[in-house]
């Protein structure tokens, strides 16, 4: 049995091994290799292309077209295809996309993720169309795909919101069925493992502990933002499509992250923060330390700043940087990614620190691109 940690690793890379830039594909190019590649100059020649298309985004001449967050989004944008290249509509695509990713087994996304710091998955997610329609569901648990009850929410009741045992008590009236309250065997062994750590090395996330509880024997009350290897403890699946019509739509969920304080919520589930779609502009969506996308209002962020003339690709990079310049010499704790889509078909996106990838999908190509970061 191999561990979630292990897994995620083991699926990133031979993901990466189908790391393709613009029009060209990258085989045999592990996430070492890419990360590696990435921080030095004489990337600029060996990989021109990638670099130039990591600065400027993408543009995809016809839609459809969807992107999405991260390795995963490979599946998820062929789940969305089914309907995308059939004519179909963004908003029934970005919801399919994303419930493949939910029925799989992750870390970070679906019943079979990590849980929170007392052994609970809890999931979050949301979901907007091209008429500012949004549904969201929080700290719903038992529930195998959110983003199905967040579009209940959105098209059944006249709210935008609904968390823990109401957002259950709603799905289950919906005909979702409850699913067995258990960790999924990977989860388990993660969990197990952190509460170890958590018991002989109190401090181990030292920097996440609350000023003045640093020397305390008890785990600080905030999830790892890294964990031990140095994977940043995340891997949310957002999604963004544009349809055969030019209508917009984007999706996002996740379990949040792992061991995190019971009752904690991202950004995923916020509308305007984990996701924003205006149809006049183009849709964004985010990943990574939920609270310091919430802190900016990420997605909508990106999504004014395209609609003051930026590119997908400069609107992520500012928004980006006012989180930097926010968090300071924190920053280097901590990843952040945006990934947009305009009206124009342009795709961009950035991150805080290197190894962020999206997915891209339309008729003429399936890809996956490796984004720029402040840090390199
Ligand atoms: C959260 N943003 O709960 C989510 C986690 C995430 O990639 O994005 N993971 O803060």
């Amino acid at each position: 049995m191999i561990s979630v940690a292990t897994f995620c690793q083991f699926k990133r890379k031979v993901l990466m091994n189908r790391l393709i830039s613009n029009n060209k594909t990258l085989t045999m190019f592990n996430r070492r290799k890419f990360i590696k590649t990435s921080a030095l100059g004489s990337a600029a020649v060996a990989f021109g292309e990638k670099l130039l298309v990591q600065r400027l985004g993408v543009t995809v001449k016809n839609h459809p077209v969807v992107v999405s967050t991260w390795d995963a989004g490979i599946e998820a944008n062929k789940g969305a295809w089914k309907i995308l290249g059939n004519g179909g509509r963004a908003l029934d695509a970005v919801e399919a996309g994303v419930m493949v990713t939910e029925a799989s087994q992750s870390c970070c996304v679906g019943l079979g993720a990590n849980p929170d710091r007392d052994g609970f998955v809890t999931l979050d997610a949301c979901i907007m169309d091209e008429f500012f329609n949004c549904g969201s569901v929080a700290f719903l648990e038992r529930i195998k795909h959110p983003i199905s009850v967040a579009r209940r929410v959105m098209e059944k009741t006249p709210h935008v919101m609904l968390v823990g045992s109401g957002a259950q008590q709603f799905a289950i009236a919906e005909g979702f069925p409850l699913e067995e309250q258990k960790l999924s065997p990977d989860a388990q062994k993660a969990y197990d493992e952190w509460l170890k750590k958590s018991e002989y090395k109190p401090v181990i996330n030292i920097e996440n502990l609350p000023a003045g509880q640093a020397g305390k024997k008890e785990h600080g009350p905030f999830a790892p933002a890294q964990s031990e290897s140095g994977e940043f403890n995340h891997d949310t699946i957002g999604m963004v499509a544009m349809d055969a019509n030019g209508n917009l739509s984007g999706s996002c969920t996740t379990s949040g992250l792992g061991f995190k304080m019971r009752g904690r919520l991202g950004d995923s589930p916020i509308i305007g923060a984990g996701l924003f779609v205006d149809n006049e502009v183009g849709a964004c969506t985010a990943t990574g330390q939920g609270e310091d996308v919430i802190r900016i209002s990420g997605s909508h962020t990106v999504v004014e700043l395209m609609r003051q003339g930026l590119s997908p690709a400069d609107a992520c990079k500012k928004a980006i940087e006012r989180i930097i310049k926010i968090k300071k010499e924190k920053a280097k704790d901590i990843q952040v990614a945006f990934l947009a889509l305009n009206k124009k078909g342009e795709i961009g996106s950035f991150a805080i620190q290197k190894g962020f990838s999206y997915a891209v999908k339309n008729a003429e190509m399936e890809k996956l691109i490796g984004v720029g970061s402040w840090f390199q």
